[in-house]
């Protein structure tokens, strides 16, 4: 309650859907929404007006592996609604369903780009408005993948990029320990990426709400959670590693 709130990815799907919403239900003082997609944004804005009409809202449209845009858009937020206290790192892509070997360099490397490099520089840009030890609880929730726990075919790009995020968490975790660094697994859902990959269809176990609820716990302030990654799915949320 009373906190700024920043999503990436915020435009659609999870980032608008779970997080968005729950947050505004939750009482956000103010809530940063970024994504390329300028209209997708707008439509974000509205649902949270919606259902709190007394929370600012910011919206960027941006990439988030512009490193200019991503370092001005803090400096705006700081500005404009005071240091923010939570980070929810949701901005990803899937890059083409193919082997390894059939995947081309360039959709490869753009789900790293997106995924490594742009978490890395919305984290870095979030902990220079902070500071390293910030006064007030500080949060940032990294939306990663069950993929990146198996080999599910022709997901390696995708796979191997969310599991270098556990790394980036751990090591701000271990780094920042008055910051809460942790990553969430969302279950399969049905947003336009989980709708993209066919063979997930039957295993749609997650809804927009519960994984929203489990950004909002995660970033209720508990200190107890300071790192480890939570898997949010059958209306359970359960931490499986510290
Ligand atoms: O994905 P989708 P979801 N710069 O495709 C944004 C993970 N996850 O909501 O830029 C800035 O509907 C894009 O906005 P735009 C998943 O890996 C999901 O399902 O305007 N933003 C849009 O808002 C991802 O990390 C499932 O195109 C960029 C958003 O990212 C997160 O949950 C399961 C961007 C993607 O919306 C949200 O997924 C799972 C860029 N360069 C993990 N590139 C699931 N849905 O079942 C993309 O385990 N975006």
């Amino acid at each position: 309650q009373g906190k700024v709130i920043v999503i990436t990815g915020a435009s659609r799907g999870l980032g608008r859907l779970s997080f968005a919403a729950s947050f505004a239900q939750a009482g956000a003082a103010a809530i940063v929404l970024i994504g390329r997609s300028a209209s997708g944004l707008v439509e974000t804005e509205k649902l949270v007006l919606e259902i709190n009409p007394s929370i600012k809202v910011l919206r960027f449209a941006l990439d988030v592996i512009d490193e200019t845009a991503v370092n001005n858009a803090f400096k705006e937020i700081t500005a404009q609604v005071g240091v923010p206290h939570v980070l929810i790192n949701n901005a990803g892509n899937l890059a083409p369903l193919v082997s390894t070997v059939e995947s081309s360099l360039d959709s490869w490397w753009n789900c790293h780009e997106v995924t490594v490099k742009g978490t890395f520089l919305v984290t870095k840009a979030f902990i220079k408005e902070t500071g390293s030890s910030p006064s007030a609880p500080t949060s940032i929730i990294t939306i990663t993948s069950q993929a990146s726990l198996g080999t599910p075919p022709g997901m390696g790009a995708y796979s191997m990029a969310k599991l270098a995020l556990s790394k980036l968490m751990a090591y701000i975790a271990s780094e920042h320990p008055d910051i809460t660094a942790v990553v969430l697994d969302p279950g399969i859902v049905a947003t336009e990426m989980g709708h993209s990959v066919p063979f997930l269809a039957p295993f749609l176990n997650d809804t927009p709400e519960l994984v929203g609820g489990s950004g909002v716990w995660l970033a209720s302030g508990d200190r107890k959670y300071l790192s480890g990654r939570y898997v949010s799915a059958n209306w359970d949320v359960e931490e499986i590693e510290r």
